[in-house]
């Protein structure tokens, strides 16, 4: 089959190698210029590793979508400032197919969109040009669970869920997912379905991560170890999930997935007070840890104000080089904003150290924002106050100043 894939990110990338494994000719479209160069010249753009197989890119080639059989957008869904929903790269994407459609061709999004999307956004796209679903084209929906890094779960056995406008989209969609992956397909009765069950996996990660921020404040009132209580809870072999407190919740999902479904309810008349609470709870984090760091100065009768504050690791989860909503920005701006000097370190990220030992020769009191392996290393001696906002390490009877989130 002639597949055209829109997007090749974490989410598209993958999927084109796959679909080319499977024997189908892939065409790739992207805006990113680097991304294209890099995939003409043999490289993967997502893992900047030898490409497995070489295939035809482009930032703009209408005959790619003309002469494919099935259309498949994996552009990105970021919310805006205002965190509300930004389906732009959706609405492009989707004109862009449009404009060149091959009749009968599948269209399928991947991205991440909150319930209704489809039928109230991208289908009138189609629409607008007089085709008729089911006779000039199909469209569904099978929301992208890529796992960057996951060693154990690809895209190739990944389970999945997929919805059509029709019965006969939702089979046509089936049929060719349950061709190309290895795990399985579930059909949902309708795309709603489908687009709000990706939205609910990834909000119900959040509720719960707020969950265990909100009992790490209250727990450090009656000195009680909030990871311990966790880990103890965990020891429950049925209907308990550990999540963990930390300094903030980053990244292209978590922080950003719930406000889809927030805005969209509201939309539809409905408040959802509990997510929005949940979203407020992980929000304050970040300055909940800089307090941290404010108190632990104070112990040492130093203000904040005029202080060198070292912010180590920017990224938002560990070992990955990714800003996306990190938590570290939000405890730099706090940090600046309260009058501290702030130098910091990423291995994975242009930062102002040139190295974890030319950070500790700068930063003794330091703010750990993101778990990268590499700072197991960190020269404890060389520490006078460490905020470890990501529970990497334990008050192992350190002879400086250490706090964790949640922690005793
Ligand atoms: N976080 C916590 N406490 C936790 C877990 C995470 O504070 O207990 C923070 C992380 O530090 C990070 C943010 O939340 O800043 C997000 O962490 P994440 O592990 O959820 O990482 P993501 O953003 O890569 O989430 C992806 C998602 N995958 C897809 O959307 C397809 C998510 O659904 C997965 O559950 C998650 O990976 C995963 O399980 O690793």
């Amino acid at each position: 089959m002639n597949i055209c894939i829109i997007g090749l990110g974490y989410v598209g990338f993958p999927l084109a190698e796959l679909c080319i494994s499977k024997g189908h000719n892939v065409f790739g479209i992207d805006l990113s210029e680097n991304k294209i160069s890099l995939i003409e010249k043999g490289i993967d753009p997502v893992e900047n590793k030898p490409l497995k197989h070489k295939f035809p890119v482009s930032l703009d080639n209408p005959k790619f979508i003309a002469d494919s059989d099935t259309i498949i957008i994996c552009v990105p869904t970021p919310v805006n400032h205002l965190k509300m929903p930004d389906l732009t790269p959706v609405i492009s994407a989707t004109e862009y197919a449009v404009n060149n459609l091959k009749k009968k061709s599948l269209v399928i999004v991947e991205s991440t969109i909150n319930p209704g999307v489809m039928e109230d956004v991208v289908k009138p796209i189609f629409d607008a040009k007089g085709f008729i679903v089911g006779k000039d084209y199909y469209l569904a929906h099978c929301p992208e669970r890529i796992n960057p890094g996951d060693p154990k779960w690809n895209v190739s056995n990944i389970p999945r869920v997929v919805g059509g406008i029709t019965q006969e989209c939702t089979e046509k969609a089936f049929e060719f997912y349950t061709s190309i992956l290895s795990g399985p397909v579930m059909k949902m009765s309708n795309i709603r379905t489908a687009e709000a069950t990706k939205i609910v996996e990834n909000t119900f990660r959040d509720i719960n991560i707020a969950f265990v921020n909100e009992l790490a404040k209250s727990f450090s009132h009656m000195d009680i170890d909030t990871v311990e209580v966790i880990k103890g809870a965990s020891t429950k072999p049925f209907a308990f999930m550990a999540h963990y407190p930390s300094c903030g919740v980053g990244g292209h999902c978590i922080p950003v997935d719930p406000y889809y479904l927030i805005e969209r309810a509201k939309a539809k008349g409905f408040d959802h007070k509990f997510l929005k609470l949940a979203r407020e709870i992980n929000n304050s984090m970040p300055e909940y840890t800089v307090q941290l760091m404010i108190d632990a100065l104070n112990e040492h009768k130093l203000a904040l104000n005029g202080t060198t504050i070292g912010v180590l690791g920017l990224s938002y989860k560990a070992d990955v080089a990714d800003l996306r909503e990190s938590p570290s920005l939000e405890v730099i701006k706090i940090l600046k904003k309260k009058g501290a000097n702030v130098i910091t370190f990423d291995p994975f990220i242009a930062s102002d150290a040139s190295s974890l030992h030319d950070f500790q020769i700068k930063c003794p009191y330091m703010i750990l924002c993101t778990n990268h392996k590499q700072f197991k290393d960190l020269d404890f001696d060389k520490i006078k106050i460490l905020i470890d906002g990501k529970n990497m390490f334990h008050n192992e009877k350190f002879n400086f100043t250490y706090r964790g989130i949640g922690r005793c």
